[in-house]
Order: structure tokens, then sequence, then C-alpha cells
């Protein structure tokens, strides 16, 4: 038995005292000890003295894992963190002041194996503006290491623990005010392995939930400052994987090839949302729960707490784009909690018979990040936006919000969704009118091209006023329609009215 190694090392003399009361240390007795007495036994879990030379930990840079340990002595690992504080994008054309482990949100990946000693050095880069600390869930000892690494600017602390517990753990930063530091992206993953590994997958994968609270609404462009009201009253504005939309998909989509295995590591960094995470196509083969050592079979979405992990393991047979969302599903479209894996292969009609559904279930989301509307938010905030990068910035904006109900070509669906591509209707609105739809939504009975649609058309109240200018913009100058340009501050000003009763007719 493992547990027995480091009795037989401290019987032949081999574990220097100190050491052993550095491990007995701010660890509760086991269970066989007798409590107030002092125990020379090793506690569970400690497999004794480090063995061979120091090593140095690689960290993972999400969506990516540092390789498995491959290891089959308990050793010293050194690891080395720094926070840095930095403006990046939360979503396109919109920013955020992050505070990370590492540069990025989540954090970097630790990964060790049960039995390590390690010896942690925070360091806190000298440009920043707070101080910071790490609580790691993995570490026995008060604060799990809190207390020990309070760092100010400049500074580096050191401490060292060992990894009692084999499990996923969530680690984040515990200064006050606490909720403010998580919020605004300290937290990460330690995966400390079990002493004989974790079965063999062909892809890793590393993605964190995290809830976001800005001042502005979602999409709204420009710099966006944390909101601590929202965050009190517990409503983000973002709910994020890897802390920033679109950081998992279109481009940076995970991949792999059908036949292969995946591994996801999934963590839930809070401050305060609780996951319901799904992949919609897949069934995860299993989920080790809560981060611990034993594993669900057959799970459609699994809970991940607020400071909490879970691993998942599953087989990718067909190929396609698999969503991973929170499944409490306004947070997947309309919050930002979507990500994709783009499984690459033959197709399957045994299992699957194809038709990808992309589009229509992803919207804008389904495309490459939507560069243009980036673009677009840019000359905005400078004064300089064209017509010409309204109408592509609109194009990407009307493929996720407009096209699912009037087509991409702007033909509509006969006897549902009236056309906007050569509208006879839409020609003879004024302006205000034009923008009033889309902000208020539409109902009643209107005609268009000589055929009447009696339906609904909701208020599309999410989007921002630069947002319905460009999509207006693009409707107004596509399919051979009139033409014309609708600004951001038109908008603003029909925002700022109140909606007439039968607004649009
Ligand atoms: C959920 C489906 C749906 C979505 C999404 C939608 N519409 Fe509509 N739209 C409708 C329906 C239905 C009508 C007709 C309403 C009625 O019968 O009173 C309509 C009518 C219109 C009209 C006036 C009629 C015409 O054909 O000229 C315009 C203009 C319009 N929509 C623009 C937009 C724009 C721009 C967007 C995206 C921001 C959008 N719609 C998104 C369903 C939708
Ligand atoms: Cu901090």
């Amino acid at each position: 038995m493992s547990r027995l190694i480091p009795i037989m090392l401290l019987a032949a003399g081999l574990l220097p005292a100190n050491l052993l009361a550095a491990g007995a240390k701010g660890v509760p007795a086991p269970a066989t000890g007798k409590a107030g007495a002092v125990s020379t036994a090793l506690v569970p879990g400690d497999l004794g003295v480090p063995q061979g030379e120091p090593i140095h930990a690689v960290l993972g840079i999400p969506p990516n894992v540092p390789p498995p340990i491959n290891r089959n002595y308990p050793a010293k690992v050194i690891v080395e963190l720094e926070v840095v504080e930095k403006e990046m994008p939360i979503s396109e054309g919109v920013t955020y002041t992050y505070w990370t482990f590492g540069g990025t949100v989540p954090g970097s990946f630790i990964r060790v194996r049960q039995g390590d000693t390690v010896e942690f050095h925070l360091k806190n880069a000298p440009d920043n503006k707070m101080p910071h600390n790490i609580d790691l869930h993995g570490v026995t000892g008060p604060g799990g290491g809190a207390a020990s690494s309070f760092t100010a600017p400049g500074h580096e602390s050191q401490f060292t623990f060992k990894a009692l517990n084999a499990g996923l753990y969530v680690y984040h930063c515990a200064t006050a005010p606490v909720g403010m530091h998580v919020a605004n992206g300290m937290y990460g993953l330690i995966l400390i392995e079990p002493q004989e590994g974790l079965p063999k997958v062909d892809h890793e994968y590393y993605v964190m939930q995290g809830d976001f609270y800005t001042t502005g609404k979602y999409r709204e462009k420009g710099h966006q400052p944390f909101d601590m009201d929202a965050a009190i009253a517990e409503h983000p504005t973002y709910v994020l994987f890897n802390g920033r939309e679109g950081s998992l998909t279109g481009d940076h989509a995970l991949s792999a090839k059908v036949g292969e295995t995946v591994r996801l590591f999934v963590g839930n960094g809070g401050p305060n949302l609780v996951s319901s995470f799904h992949v919609i196509g897949e069934i995860f083969d299993k989920v080790y729960y809560e981060g611990g050592t034993h594993a669900q079979e057959n799970v459609q979405t699994t809970l991940i707490p607020a400071g909490g992990a879970m691993m998942a393991e599953f087989r990718v047979d067909v190929p396609g784009t698999y969503v991973l969302v929170d499944h409490s599903i306004f947070r997947a479209f309309n919050k930002g909690a979507l990500g994709m894996l783009k499984v690459d292969g033959p197709e399957n009609k045994a299992i699957y018979s194809g038709k990808e559904v992309d589009s229509v279930y992803l919207g804008d989301r389904a495309g490459d990040n939507l560069h243009a509307v980036a673009v677009a938010a840019k000359a905005n905030a400078s004064g300089t936006l064209s017509k010409d990068e309204q109408i592509k910035a609109g194009q990407q904006l009307f493929e996720g919000t407009c096209s699912v109900c009037h087509q991409s070509n702007g033909e509509g669906m006969s006897g549902v969704f009236p056309p906007l591509a050569k509208s006879d209707y839409l020609a003879k609105l004024s302006k205000d009118r034009l923008i009033s739809i889309p902000l208020h939504g539409l109902t009643g009975t209107v005609t268009v091209n000589g055929k009447d649609y009696n339906s609904v058309m909701p208020p599309m109240s999410q989007l921002t006023d630069d947002e319905v200018a460009n999509i207006l913009t693009y409707v107004l100058n596509s399919w051979s329609n009139a033409g014309g340009q609708v600004s951001k501050e038109e908008v603003g000003k029909v925002r700022a009215q109140p909606a007439a009763a039968g607004d649009g007719h």
C-alpha cells in the first residue's frame, strides 16, 4: 500500500523532522489518529518526502492543459504564477479591465500529482494597482493558502503545501472585496492527478465559466467598468466561458476528430451563478461530478457550483459542431455562455442522418466572431464610422438576429414572416417608424407587397443603438431596397420616446 511507504521512509530516518512538522500543521488528524495527540504517522494522501530534482510546473493556457504527469513518485513542484491586471475584450468592440492569474481568464491551469509538495510563488506585477492573494481549494490549510499569499503590487509571496487529495479544484483570489476580485476574472483550476493518473484520452481541454457585471448593457460598445450593484444583485451582464464572448467559437472552437476521446476540465468561477453545463448534441460518457473521484455515467447536463469543477469524458462519433452552453439558456444566447467543439471526420449516417443546424441555432455566434462588428465599433468610437462599415457590421448582426425569421436573403417566409427585400411597406415607413420596429416589435395586420401578415414580431430590445442603426442601414441598402442610412443617435432618440399604441402602423 502506498500509505506505508512514508512510514517506511520515516523508519529509515529519511523524513526530515521539519518537513514532518510542516506536513502535520494545519492538517486535520487522520481518522485513525487520536484527537489531541501529536500523531507521528503521516496523514492520508501524504506519500512522503519529495523525490528527485524539483520540477518547474508547466502551466496550461486556456483552453489547453499541461500534459499528463506520468510519474510514479512524489516530487517537489515549483509553481510560479503572476497576477496581471489588464484590459482585454469581453465581447466584440467591448473591453473590460480584468484581474488575472497569468494573464488569462481563467488563470493558468496547474497540474500536479497527489502527494507532490508544491512550492507556490505568487507574484503581483509591479504595474498592478491592487493587492491579491490565492485560495486553492486543493490545499489543506487555513484559507487554502490565502493567509500566506497576500501580495502587494511588485512583490512576491511563497508558501508550500502538500497535495493530499486527488481531484479537480478551483483556485481564486480571496482579497477583499472578494466578490469583486473573482468577478474580475481571478479564478482558475488546479488538477491533482491521482497516483495512477487519469485514463488516456486524445484531447484534454480547459473551460471555465464566469459571470460578469458591467455598467453598460450586453454588447454595449466601448470600455465597460465593473458594476458592484449588479454584482450584489446577482444580475450579470455576461455569462462567459473563458472570460470572453467568442473565446471558444469560430476560429477558437475546440476540435476533435470522429472516433477520438475528449476530456473537458470545466470549472465555474462564479462569483454568483451555478452552471447547468451541457454540450448540445453530445452525451457525457462519464462525469466526475464536483471534480471528485467518482464518475457518473451517461449524463446530459451536469451542475457545476460556483467555486466548483467537474471532469467530463466522452467519445465523439459524428462530425459537426457541438455547442457548449450553460443550459440556463438565456445565458447562452443572450449573455454569451456559448462555446463550440468542432468534430471533423466521415459521416456516420447510421448514428445521425446529417444536416447541420448551425445558423438557425447559433445565429451570429456561428460565424467568425463578428469581425465587422468590431471594426464598426472601433470606427464608431473614433467618429469615423462609414456607411460601408455600418452595412458590413449590420449584415453580421442581421444574420444573428433577424434572419431566423426574415431569412438571410430577406425574402421572409410565405404567409408567416414578411419579406424585407423590396418590401413596399418598408419603403413607405418614416425613419422613426422603421427604427421603432426592432425596438418595440410589431403586431397587427401589415400588408407587404400585396399580402397580409397578421403575426407578432417581438421587440429586439437587447440590441444597442449602434447595432439597430447598423442592421437597418444594412436592410435599407440590400436586396435592391431604396438605400439610406440610420445613425445610432437617431435610434437613441426613438428609444427615448415612449412606444405609441399601434406603433408602426
Ligand atoms: C421572431 C421572428 C422575427 C424576427 C427575429 C424579426 N422579425 Fe421583423 N417581423 C416579424 C413578423 C412576424 C413581422 C410582421 C408583424 C405583423 O404581422 O404585424 C415582421 C415585420 C417586420 C417589418 C415590417 C414588415 C416588412 O416586411 O417590411 C420590418 C421592417 C422588420 N420586421 C424588420 C426586422 C428586423 C430589422 C429584424 C432584426 C432586428 C427583425 N425584423 C426580426 C418577425 C420577426
Ligand atoms: Cu485579487
